[in-house]
């Protein structure tokens, strides 16, 4: 199957310029392509995992892909999606963002030069030494005003208001598609469909560029749709806020955990596009969700495809082995680390650590209401002690209880966790 066809049947294309030709130039030659990435945070969240596959399933059908950190159109802000004007971050944090995005990519796909690798090139390198009379002369004098009006990034926000700064940005983009198109041969850009504006300005762009050449090259854009959820909320966005891909922003368990309560209806979906599984498979998992919705193996192979994708099978292993713990109850075997992660967000503690009592414990942890509460817990076998039941109102709480000499893990009920970290 040709990757346009495998791309159109995962649902990964929303809008392409001449299919048909894009599909005959993909058939035909060994394509350079690329996708960019503004450093506007220090790490890149799941809105941006599909590109960063798309990149990686171009490089196994043989193309050359390339990722574009946007270093210099980091510093301008592109206005596409936004409804308001962004406030501008110092070079300096713009550079560590940056870095922080090259070193992140470089753990998702194989950076390098030659077949098999993915390129990365940094837009700073050419717009940060532009003069501002080139600016306008090579690249301004392409650019109708009517033209850029007209594109929704600018539409959208005419009410609003938008500065020439944000007004200007899609001409930075179409200079990098020029550049990288004279420099690495690129003949097509993809991106979101929040991106359409922008890659087709710059096909634009070059076309125009082009006019006095004797022969044109094609270029062609293709973006992928935004991820939509049956139920209407937002995708990616959980009441903690974005999922990121860093580790230290969103742990591998936070992560897997995310992917594994995907909703049956979206589930399949999902496997197409995020994952790398084959027609054939992601077939059979859908015959898993229709006769045994209740075992989630279509849910658990999405979690564990792309948590391995992007932290790797050891985080993965944790991830699932603290699922395991915290559904079963067993908590005990957690080392300090995986506790850390499965217990981020449950109320916690802090104590000093010395003994005391399992009825105060209860009380000043917050996890019942009053001393009388807290004793009726106990009699009723309500209050679990690193996943054990313990019915003994006297109890005392002491180095013994502690897992890794800091965590004492309580459960209320059957699945209500309180950590008690004793420093
Ligand atoms: C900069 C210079 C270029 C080409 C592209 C760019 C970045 C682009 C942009 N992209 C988004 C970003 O950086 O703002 N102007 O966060 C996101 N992308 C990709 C994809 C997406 C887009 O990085 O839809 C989600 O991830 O295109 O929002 O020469």
């Amino acid at each position: 199957m040709d990757i346009l066809t495998d791309l159109d049947k995962r649902g990964l294309i929303q809008q392409t310029t001449d299919f048909e030709g894009l599909q005959q130039h993909l058939a035909n030659n060994t394509v350079s392509l690329y996708c960019g990435f503004d450093p506007t945070a220090d790490s890149l969240h799941i809105g941006h995992l599909l590109p960063v596959t798309m990149l990686k399933r171009f490089q196994e059908a043989g193309h050359r892909p390339i990722a574009l950190i946007g270093g210099g159109t980091g510093m301008i802000g592109d206005p596409s999606g936004r409804t308001s004007e962004r406030s501008l971050n110092t070079p300096e944090v713009v550079h560590g963002f940056s870095e922080s995005l090259r070193n992140q990519l470089a753990t998702l796909v194989e950076f390098g030069e030659g077949a098999g690798k993915v390129r990365s090139r940094n837009n700073h390198d050419w717009l940060s030494n532009m003069s501002v009379i080139d600016f306008l002369r090579d690249a301004g004098k392409h650019f109708g005003v009517n033209y850029m009006l007209a594109k929704d990034s600018v539409a959208s926000r005419i009410e609003q208001g938008i500065t020439f700064t944000e007004f200007s940005y899609m001409i930075l983009q179409s200079i990098d598609f020029l550049k990288l198109h004279e420099e690495e041969d690129v003949t097509m850009q993809i991106g979101g469909s929040d991106q359409w504006g922008n890659i087709t300005a710059g096909l634009e762009f070059i076309r125009r560029s082009q006019e006095n050449h004797e022969e044109e090259v094609e270029a062609f854009g293709l973006t992928v749709p935004l991820v939509t959820k049956a139920d209407g909320s937002k995708f990616g966005k959980t009441a903690g806020g974005a999922i990121w891909l860093d580790a230290e922003k969103t742990t591998p368990y936070e992560f897997y955990q995310f992917w594994y309560n995907t909703d049956d209806r979206d589930v399949i979906k999902f496997l197409k596009m995020f994952t790398f599984l084959e027609h054939e498979q992601y077939d059979k998992l859908q015959v898993e969700v229709d006769e045994r919705p209740g075992d989630r193996v279509a849910q658990r192979t999405l979690a564990e495809e792309i948590t391995r994708f992007v932290h790797g099978q050891e985080a993965l292993d944790q991830a699932q082995k603290i699922s395991v713990s915290l559904f079963s109850g067993d908590v005990k075997a957690l080392t300090g680390e995986e506790i850390k992660q499965g217990f981020k967000d449950v109320p916690t503690w802090e104590t000093e650590k010395e003994d005391i009592s399992l009825i105060d414990a209860l009380v000043q942890a917050s996890i019942s209401s009053s001393k009388r509460q807290a004793r009726e817990d106990v009699k009723n076998g309500a209050i679990y002690i690193n996943g054990e039941r313990n019915t003994n109102i006297d109890h005392v709480l002491s180095s013994s209880d502690r897992l890794e000499d800091t965590f004492t893990i309580i459960r209320r009920g059957r699945r209500k966790y309180f950590l008690i970290r004793f420093q």
